[in-house]
């Protein structure tokens, strides 16, 4: 029989689609299981192969559950408002929502022709009004638990995409997006708070089955961090406030450093006697980008204020301050403590400015660099502290600052609030007025959702606000609380808004009364198996992890986590092994491998490709290899026997690959669970048939990874009612996993010189006899003398031989 891909992947994927196979039910007795992978972002560019690589590989593990018994929910969306349909809309001047259905059209017939069993009756869009709504809906809960605040801020700019950008989108000082330089503006900015969930965001990562990387990412962005606040008293009268992380240096704290922008300056200008020097230092401050600034690696620079001093509280003694960049105003208290004898910083600045550097743990040589080690070395130079190790002094210190009170303890957090806006018109509208008289107040639920409005261009005016504010009729509305004349927010909510509940939509998608039913939420939650890559482990994994923390709190979902567990997949690069891109001309379109090779290829190659969690390059032949074992599978049909059981001498190699593969589906080990079938498929191949139960087991092994060639099969064969995606998964026996033969290695002084095959479980001494009979290993030893003879048991005979 030939197999011909053509003539049987569109029938297949028709079929399940009729019979409704995929659809998850809302009311079933069955066990749930909610797989999920990161629905795509519509792009002009349709989809790539980097897109099947997640959604297979959870397509089988739903594949997989499916044959288990369980109720599987498996679904798929589209992520579809941002930048590039709005800057593809305004070049071709088309609305973006046209542009969306175009794009979501293409890569929904891309995505069906690869034969992922995702339940498309829960489709859903987050451009669509019935789904924004309860993105809205969500933001005016933040805003009525005070999580979402209007803010006068410098704001990250980006000057090509012309809108604010969140500090996760600036790399390197530039934008994440279009690569262009990112300066500072103050800007109002609608923030949502974060910080209040950075403990419950760190905590929470016990309570889930992440990998460590993963794991660690986030509690490294979160960027927890223990020490004080210490008050330095001024000459100027008042007290200046650091955070240090190390309070046991206080004695070797030699000058101090506030931030450019420190309030105080203003407060101190009139005692300063280099005030024209400063200012001139706070505007070339101003032009950095924090990234610029807070390289280690740079050359130091900053002014000392003339005509004020601070006191450092634990020995009296007059120290000077000095305004420089590397301290940055949004962290602790915008003001430091300068220790040049143990911080890298500091030990730069204070050469640089020839101040003095007293050493306070020993263990380093501080006239050459900065001794930041805190594990091991011994206080010194530190009065009371002398003699205790650095966290000893920690402890001391810190129960004297508060008994002195001069400070106390304090925890600090990196994580910076999350600007929730952009300045531009294909996003969800805010719904928020602003009433002269009430402030910022909210729109009643029933006017949800707030539509965007039809605009005549999507361009962002000149001076960065978004295109809704030309609409005057739109943003002249009436305040809700008193009825007076106000103005609606004109900015929409940035990217990833929509992503951050979506996977609470698909329990319950068509909901019109709430973003889901309570039941369905309680039957669905927490999602069990969550994939996604690498690049959304600090935005999309932690906003959403806050939104539902936040939902939890509220009551409006089950569970404190919404993902039990997270994977991720690794990027596929080009043949040539760098990322795929137009200019590099490498890039291989998955849907002329589906025309050419087929959907259980393309698949099966995927999966086949490398290891699951890391980058693999394309390799076109092995790709071939993939079609190559699928064709054998397709002809074990031309040499099927009648008989109806596994044949004895094959049946502990069908019980090893059920084992193998149903376990390797698990850990996502997708590469060498198909390495077992092939091995498999050869040692079927090689005795020149196949029995019926063992092409039947064969196929439903294989089906989670080429679902049509195996539906076609099964049919073809008769195997049993229903479709194959409907049968049970095979089970293995324990006992029977056992090889059957061992392959015994043979050497001679150490040398390997003959492999033999006996039954497993073979006694030893019949091992060293077979071993001694063997042609080779006879004419080896013949006229030596045997001094030894070691037996490693099922692997290695060594002989050791002497003359
Ligand atoms: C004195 C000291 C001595 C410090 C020493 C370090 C080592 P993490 O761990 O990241 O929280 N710091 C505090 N606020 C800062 C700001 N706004 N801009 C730049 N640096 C700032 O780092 C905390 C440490 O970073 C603090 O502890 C402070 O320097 C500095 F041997 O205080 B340390
Ligand atoms: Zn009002």
């Amino acid at each position: 029989m030939k197999y011909d891909h053509n003539a049987i992947e569109k029938k297949w994927q028709n079929a399940w689609e009729k019979a409704g196979v995929f659809h998850a039910e809302n009311n079933s007795k069955k066990p749930k299981y909610f797989a999920l992978v990161e629905f795509p972002y519509p792009s002009g560019q349709g989809l790539h192969v980097g897109h099947p690589r997640p959604y297979t590989a959870l397509d089988i593990v739903a594949r997989k559950r499916r044959l288990q018994g369980y109720n599987v929910l498996y679904p798929i969306g589209w992520d579809a408002f941002g930048l590039p349909t709005e800057n593809y809309a305004i070049k071709n001047h088309v609305h973006p929502a046209q542009v969306t259905k175009k794009n979501i059209a293409h890569f929904k017939e891309q995505i069906q022709s690869l034969g992922i069993s995702f339940d498309w009756s829960r489709e859903i869009n987050t451009t669509d009004p019935d789904y924004y709504k309860w993105t809205q809906w969500i933001f005016l809960q933040l805003f009525k638990k005070g999580l979402a605040y209007k803010k006068e801020m410098n704001v990250n700019w980006c000057t090509g995409c012309k809108c604010v950008l969140a500090n996760e989108e600036v790399v390197e000082g530039v934008c994440e997006r279009c690569g262009s330089p990112v300066i500072h503006k103050e800007k109002s900015q609608w923030m949502l708070k974060i910080t209040d969930y950075a403990q419950k965001l760190i905590d929470g990562l016990d309570e889930v089955d992440y990998p460590e990387r993963v794991k660690a990412q986030q509690k490294n962005w979160i960027g927890r961090s223990e020490g004080a606040e210490v008050d330095f008293q001024t000459t100027a009268g008042d007290a200046l406030t650091v955070y240090t992380t190390r309070p046991d240096t206080l004695f070797g704290a030699t000058y101090m450093v506030i931030a450019p922008e420190h309030p105080y300056i203003e407060r101190w200008a009139d005692q300063l006697s280099n005030l024209a020097e400063v200012r001139d230092y706070q505007a070339k401050a101003a032009r950095k980008s924090e990234f610029e600034r807070a390289e280690v690696a740079k050359e130091k620079t900053g002014v000392r204020l003339d005509g004020v001093c601070a006191v450092n509280p634990v020995n009296g003694k007059q120290i000077p301050i000095f305004i420089s960049d590397y301290v940055l105003m949004t962290y602790g208290t915008g003001a430091i403590m300068a220790v040049p004898a143990h911080d890298t910083r500091d030990w730069e600045f204070a050469h640089k400015f020839q101040l003095p550097v007293i050493e306070v743990v020993k263990g380093g040589n501080v006239e050459k660099e900065a001794f930041t080690d805190c594990a091991s070395g011994v206080m010194v130079n530190s009065g009371f502290l002398d003699g205790l190790t650095v966290e000893e002094a920690k402890v001391k210190i810190k129960a004297y600052i508060e008994e002195k009170d001069f400070g106390h303890k304090k925890i600090n957090y990196k994580l910076r609030d999350w600007v929730f806006a952009r300045q531009r018109y294909w996003g969800e509208p805010i719904p928020i007025v602003h009433c002269e008289k009430c402030g910022y107040v909210p729109l009643p639920e029933d006017q949800l959702p707030l539509r965007l409005p039809e605009v005549k261009s999507y361009e962002p005016t000149d001076d960065g606000e978004s295109p809704l504010a030309k609409m005057t009729d739109w943003v002249n509305t009436i305040c809700p609380h008193c009825g007076g004349p106000a103005k609606r927010e004109t900015d929409t909510m940035p990217q990833w808004a929509g992503s951050s509940w979506y996977f609470l939509r698909y329990t319950d998608p068509h909901n019109d009364k709430a973003f889901a039913s309570k039941e369905a939420l309680d039957y669905w939650l927490p999602v069990d198996w969550y994939n996604g890559g690498m690049e959304h482990t600090t935005l999309h994994l932690l906003y959403s992890r806050f939104w539902h923390k936040f939902l939890y709190d509220i009551g409006e979902v089950p569970t404190p986590e919404p993902y039990a567990k997270r994977t991720s997949h690794g990027m596929i690069l080009g043949e040539n092994g760098e990322k795929m891109s137009k200019s590099r001309g490498n890039v291989v379109n998955p849907d002329d491998v589906v025309r050419e090779y087929g959907a259980d290829t393309l698949r099966l190659y995927e999966m086949f490709i490398g290891d699951f969690e890391k980058a693999a390059p394309w390799n076109t032949s092995s790709m071939r290899g993939c079609r190559r074992f699928i064709e054998r599978y397709f002809a074990l049909q031309d040499i099927l026997t009648a008989k109806e059981q596994i044949r004895p001498e094959l049946e502990s190699a069908f019980h090893k690959t059920i084992k193998k593969v149903s376990e390797d589906i698990e850990n996502l080990k997708f590469n060498t669970a198909i390495a077992a079938l092939m091995s498999l498929l050869n040692e079927v191949a090689a005795t020149g048939a196949v029995t019926k139960e063992e092409l039947r087991i064969f196929t439903l092994l294989l089906n989670p990874f080429a679902p049509h060639v195996t539906e076609e099969v099964w049919a073809l064969q008769q195997f049993g009612s229903g479709m194959a995606c409907q049968q049970t998964w095979p089970a293995y026996e324990e006992a029977k996993c056992v090889d059957a033969t061992a392959q015994i290695v043979v050497q001679v002084n150490g040398k390997v010189r003959a492999r033999i095959s006996l039954p497993a479980q073979s006694e030893k001494a019949v091992v060293l006899s077979a071993a001694k009979a063997n042609e080779k290993i006879a004419a080896e030893i013949a006229d030596k003398t045997l001094v030894k003879e070691i037996y490693v048991p099922g692997k290695l005979v060594n002989l050791v031989v002497k003359g």
